[in-house]
């Protein structure tokens, strides 16, 4: 596999980007490789600027469920285009979306839209504050919610439920209100309760895909809405990942548990920049103008990002079903990856829920950060990089999600598990 000129532009892209990246992940230094420079995607494919072409499971790491190029959507870009990119003042596309969105989720009164899944978190999250007048939050090891301060954290020391900045330049002033606990560990839940009497919110990916792909259990959901009621906190589900993606209603479509806020991204946008956060009117009037919690944004609600995620979700909902053929799909890749690794002596541990799907290199079931982190990163990274000479696209991190597109073929599956043999047969 050629990759001159991706090796060329990575190496001018670092003069002036960091890293040569604008997002961290992008830049395979847990696989190792240059990262490939892409020149289009195509339907399932992606092409790279030295002409390689890939069966891509990442999808921009979420956004695309159609594919690239999708012509549904592409048309209402270009048709929104025509008016004029951004006014900054409201259009009718936004209340159109909005309106969309509030008719699929029992509980969702009113949304607000903002650029990105980072923003959508950290505004519900200062809304979740606002609301309760509290300053404590809980999160979860090994969920990611986006880089804002207050969830850049790692666990504190000791049996001390209290965070620590997980990077430089996060204020341990800031980070000390964030208290962590154990993915699926209702007891660790309970501790952060016994430690402060002033919890804002629990925040929660209700299907873990920033650690690998590891879905909550039911009962543990059930547990933890219980534990917010009892002490007055407030359930946030963040399904920037899998709003959209696990079902047509994301987590809360395979989930009884309801949350009181929930946040949302990628594929809301179709992949332009959007994100978005909604709730109970209530709770979701607090927000500035008509509520004293601040909260803003140039871009937000940007009347073509707003015509690309309509036009995703319009596609979305008018495909009766396809959240379960795309199951049915990514439940059969991932069981093929895991015998075609077991005929070479490597164990998987796999899951698929509805066009999420991910495996660890372990033999182990992984329940939570701890376990994900017992993962034989190195046979991942030989894996990812042996795929990619096959020409399949994997995230490029052990920690990571992979997706089905509607536009992936039945052949296609079949394609990825035989160059998948293959492979486990050159790493093993
Ligand atoms: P963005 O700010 O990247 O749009 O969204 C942050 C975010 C929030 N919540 C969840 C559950 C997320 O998965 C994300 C972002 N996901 C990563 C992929 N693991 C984005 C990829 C990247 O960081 O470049």
């Amino acid at each position: 596999m050629n990759c001159e000129k991706s090796i060329k532009a990575f190496q001018k892209a670092q003069v002036v980007i960091p890293g040569g990246v604008d997002s961290p992940v992008r830049a395979f230094k847990s696989v190792g490789g240059t990262p490939l420079f892409i020149k289009k995607g195509k339907g399932a494919y992606l092409v790279d600027i030295d002409g390689n072409k890939y069966v891509d499971f990442v999808q921009s790491w979420g956004p695309l469920i159609f594919g690239h190029a999708d012509k549904t959507i592409e048309k209402a870009v270009i048709k929104a285009v025509k008016n004029g990119l951004s006014f900054g003042a409201p259009t009718k596309v936004e209340t159109k979306l909005a309106s969309l969105i509030c008719s699929m989720f029992e509980g969702m009164d009113k949304v607000r839209f903002v650029s990105s899944g980072t923003e959508a978190v950290m505004s519900a999250i200062r809304l979740a504050r606002g609301y309760t007048n509290r300053d404590d939050i809980v999160k979860f090891e090994g969920c990611y919610h986006g880089h804002s301060d207050s969830l850049l954290v790692q666990a504190g020391s000791g049996a001390v439920t209290f965070g620590t900045p997980s990077s430089p330049g996060v204020p341990s002033d800031l980070t000390k209100h964030t208290l962590l606990a154990k993915y699926n560990d209702i007891k660790s839940v309970k501790k952060c309760f016994q430690n402060s009497k002033n919890i804002a919110c629990v925040i929660i990916e209700p299907i873990a895909g920033n650690m690998g792909f590891v879905p909550a259990d039911a009962k543990f959901l059930e547990e933890l809405r219980a534990l917010c009621d009892k002490h007055g906190a407030l359930l946030i589900f963040d399904e920037v990942m899998s709003g959209f993606r696990a079902s047509l209603k994301g987590a809360q479509g395979v989930y009884e548990t309801k949350p009181d806020l929930v946040t949302f991204g990628k594929v809301i946008g179709g992949g332009m920049p959007v994100g978005a956060f909604g709730g109970w009117a209530e709770i979701m009037d607090k927000l500035s103008p008509d509520g004293p919690v601040y909260q803003a944004g140039t871009l937000s609600g940007n009347p073509v990002a707003m015509s690309a995620g309509l036009a995703s979700l319009e596609k979305l909902i008018a495909h009766e079903g396809l959240h379960v053929e795309l199951e049915v799909k990514a439940k059969r890749l991932v069981e093929g990856l895991k015998s075609a690794a077991l005929a070479e002596g490597i164990a998987l541990q796999v899951g698929a829920i509805g066009s999420m799907f991910g495996f660890f290199f372990n033999d182990k079931p992984v329940k939570n950060f701890d376990d994900a982190l017992t993962s034989n990163t190195k046979l991942f990274a030989a894996f990812h990089q042996g795929m990619l000479k096959e020409g399949f696209y994997f995230a490029c991190s052990q920690f990571e999600t992979g997706f089905i597109s509607s536009v992936m073929s039945d052949e296609m599956i079949d394609e990825t598990i035989e160059a998948a043999a293959k492979v486990f047969k050159e790493i093993k």
